[in-house]
């Protein structure tokens, strides 16, 4: 790279962009400016990296969500410039860590769904795979979280509100999208998507929409001014904000119009640029492979079998063939309350050759069902417009896909064992998993390089980089003192990093010698951050008991985020920071126990938590968690899993040894056993403590102002609600085994070095959580791509 000119752009960056020179810039200019200069490296560089793979077979990720956090010194890594950089901002006497700190996360993205499309687009990059990614340009992303009185708070994210210097704005591609009521411009965003080693840039194209007129001049001249401008703020709205519900449905209509807006202009995109090489349309799954992130974008299939048959005049038989060879679903969730479907009058409405299509499809499913023997009373089972008249965008999805994977081996054994397995069992042939994977270059050089520093000095090489696989060889100083206490060393440097961020961030002095006990994830009841809070309540008054309960001071810190109308989610929240608060206030058991919320979790908090960690939270209830990733990058920065048998955890510790994870409670099996008998009141009244914990949401002990939050929390549990059963999650059930791994867990920190020898057969077994194994799985088994250096 050429740091001289890097220099040079930077001055005129600040010059033609601020109006000032270099030093005059405040940091978000700064920022700006240093990005922009590189995206002056990188597009040449880009550039090239397209035109090796013209002609060729691509793969294409249709998403929602990409939750990609930020770029500066993940581009600057993957690139090999940090010592350059770091040389040259000496120079002009910046300091980088205030630079990099004021860039905004891209958080457009809820949680793991978001995050996963983010990995797998750096690691097909890295490993020279044409991946492109493909989605909407919000100018809103997830709500920033803030905590009041213990409540949550949200406030729009504004993330582009100092620019974007990472993306380039393509009009000259933009596309029409057609609704019944109205017309709008999808004008491309394009971000380089930089491999490590800068060999490979992909692009990541999100769509932004706008009104294809912008004012109304005759509405303007009657002085009608909400009315002039209105068909530009309706084009608008459609990538305003993104839909901040993790895991639940949304049956608004401006949450239809978002689906059908990216995967319309995403497909008009792709077949107008196949039409310019190609004669006919015939081939086009020859070319092109799309995976279906979740059910979000399933309305591809209609759409691109309109585009077929009727623009293309292609008949309906060799268009759903085509289509058919075309798409991937993965299926990311069992959850019945997220599994997508959308009532039929929506679509007549909104999209109504859309919907005449997707009638079609369902006529031709069930001719197709019966050539397969499946008897006419049976048909109701698969029919994709159910007998509530609802489409069901997961049976779309499989129908219209050659392959269908859920996302751990667990997950996937239970989409065909039981919540697919009629699917299944007349497409058996379509199934398979690809069990998730983090990508390391975040995830461990850029968040942890002091780790990062010890692994490759110790395999002599930084192969681990791009192969993940080879830190297996460091199995072999398991029990050597020498590198266990390097480990250590290293655990604490992040630790004390960790606590100096709090102490900034949230005001709250932490003891880096405690365990460190984190969960970090959205929160939802399956998720059961109310049992890790019932838990630290029961030992507050342990140790109130016994002041000379022989334990390890224990932090616990929790993040995330609850969707803002998901009431029993927030009074989780309210209630950790109630206990929170309880414990501070008390100098009896304070110094022993504590509790930090971090506040508006998002990768780039992320980035400095699970390097500090020394236990991760994963106690979902077994057979809810599809796979979990947070769990992955926990295990790669050397923390024990405290943990159920669920979503990729079994796998995480058949590679890393049950004996170095603490694993608890029911397992799936117990489920299915106990699930119509279950009666939690019995362990309420007899598990010891668990009611005087439970009791303090409705006996005064802590006060949700007036919000009813609490009682409604409790009835949850004891007695269950109109839509559910009574601690539906089995939180009641699995305190008792909870405890019980805590207590095991904290006994075990107290042996340093055997402690660290956990941590490090955890560590030197995470290979296979690498994104780039699934990329590749993913590229060998589904997409069928090919390399190219
Ligand atoms: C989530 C699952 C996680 C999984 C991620 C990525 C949805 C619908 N599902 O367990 O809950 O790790 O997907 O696959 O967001």
């Amino acid at each position: 790279m050429d740091i001289e000119n890097i220099k040079k752009i930077m001055e005129i960056e600040a010059l033609v962009h601020f109006a000032k020179n270099l030093n005059e810039c405040n940091v978000h200019e700064k920022y700006f400016v240093l990005s922009k200069s590189l995206m002056a490296e990188v597009v040449p560089r880009w550039n090239k990296s397209n035109n090796k793979f013209k002609g060729e077979r691509k793969a294409y990720y249709f998403s929602a969500e990409f939750l990609m956090g930020r770029a500066l010194s993940n581009n600057i890594i993957n690139l090999s410039f940090k010592s350059d950089i770091l040389n040259l901002l000496d120079e002009l006497g910046m300091n980088f860590n205030n630079i990099e700190e004021a860039e905004e996360d891209a958080a457009l993205g809820n949680g793991g769904l978001g995050r996963l499309a983010a990995c797998f687009l750096d690691s097909a990059a890295t490993l020279d795979y044409p991946l492109y990614g493909y989605g909407i340009r919000y100018q809103y992303g997830l709500f920033k979280q803030a905590i009041e009185d213990g409540f949550q708070i949200e406030t729009a994210d504004n993330w582009l509100e100092h620019g974007d210097p990472w993306s380039i704005e393509n009009r000259d591609e933009a596309v029409i999208v057609s609704y019944s009521d109205q017309n709008v411009l999808a004008i491309p965003f394009d971000t380089p998507i930089i491999g490590y080693g800068g060999n490979t840039i992909n692009t990541l194209r999100l769509w932004k929409s706008e009104s294809l007129v912008s004012l109304d001049f005759e509405k303007f001249n009657n002085y009608e001014y909400d009315a002039s401008v209105k068909q530009k703020n309706d084009a608008e709205n459609i990538s305003k904000v993104l839909y901040p519900n993790d895991m639940d449905r949304e049956g608004k209509k401006l949450r239809l119009r978002q689906q059908y807006f990216f995967v319309s202009a995403s497909l008009q995109d792709l077949v107008r640029k196949y039409k310019k090489s190609h004669t006919t349309i015939n081939d086009f799954s020859k070319f092109h492979s799309i995976q279906l992130n979740d059910t979000h974008p399933a309305v591809a299939i209609p759409e691109l079998m309109r585009i077929l048959t009727i623009q293309e005049t292609i008949e309906w038989d060799k268009a759903w063939q085509i289509v058919t060879e075309t798409f991937s679903y993965t299926n990311h969730t069992i959850l019945a309350e997220a599994l997508e479907e959308w009532p039929i009058e929506l679509y007549k409405e909104l999209l109504p050759n859309i919907y005449k299509i997707i009638e079609k499809i369902n006529i031709k499913l069930k001719e197709q069902l019966i050539h397969k023997g499946i008897s006419s009373k049976n048909i109701y089972q698969y029919e994709i417009i159910s007998s509530h008249n609802n489409i069901r965008m997961a049976y779309l999805s499989i129908y219209g896909s050659h392959s269908v994977n859920g996302v751990a081996r667990l997950h996937t054994e239970i989409l065909k064992d039981t919540q697919l397995n009629n699917w299944y069992r007349i497409y058996p042939e379509k199934f398979n998993n690809k069990t998730n994977g983090i990508t390391q270059r975040r995830w461990l050089l850029l968040s942890n390089p002091e780790l990062s520093d010890l692994i490759t000095e110790l395999l002599g090489s930084d192969g681990w980089i791009t192969d993940l696989k080879q830190i297996k060889v460091l199995e072999k100083y398991k029990d050597d003192e020498y590198v266990l206490n390097r480990f250590l060393d290293i655990k604490n440097t992040k630790k004390k990093q960790l606590a100096e961020y709090i102490k900034k961030h949230e005001g709250i002095e932490i003891d880096p010698n405690s365990l460190f006990d984190i969960q970090i994830k959205r929160f939802h009841e399956y998720k059961r951050q109310f049992l890790n809070a019932l838990h630290i309540l029961d030992l507050y008054f342990r140790i109130k008991e016994n002041p000379n309960l022989d334990r390890v001071p224990q932090t616990f810190i929790f993040g995330g985020k609850a969707a803002p109308g998901y009431f029993r989610a927030k009074a989780i929240i309210k209630f950790i920071n109630d206990i929170k608060n309880l414990i501070d206030e008390d100098p009896d058991v304070r110094d022993k126990l504590k509790v930090v919320f971090a506040t508006n979790y998002r990768v780039t908090y992320g980035e400095k938590l699970f390097p500090a960690a020394d236990l991760s939270e994963q106690i979902s209830t077994a057979g809810k968690e599809a796979s979990g990733t947070g769990n992955m990058k926990f295990m790669l920065n050397g923390a024990l899993t405290i943990g159920t048998y669920d979503g990729a955890n079994v796998e995480i510790v058949e590679e890393a040894g049950e004996e170095n994870n603490f694993i608890f409670g029911l397992r799936v099996e117990d489920i299915k056993e106990i699930e119509d008998s279950y009666d939690p009141i019995y362990y309420y009244e007899n598990v010891e403590g668990l009611k005087r914990v439970m009791d303090t949401l409705i006996d005064g002990t802590f006060n949700d102002a007036g919000t009813g939050f609490y009682r409604e929390l409790y009835d949850s549990i004891i007695h269950g609600s109109h839509n559910s059963k009574p601690d539906a999650y089995f939180i009641l059930k699995d305190f008792e085994s909870y405890r019980d791994a805590q207590i095991k867990a904290n006994t075990a920190y107290k042996d340093k070095l055997s402690w660290a020898k956990m941590c490090w057969m955890n560590l030197v077994n995470a290979g296979k959580f690498s994104s780039d194994r699934t990329v590749e799985d993913y590229a060998n088994e589904i997409w069928h791509i090919k390399k190219h250096k």
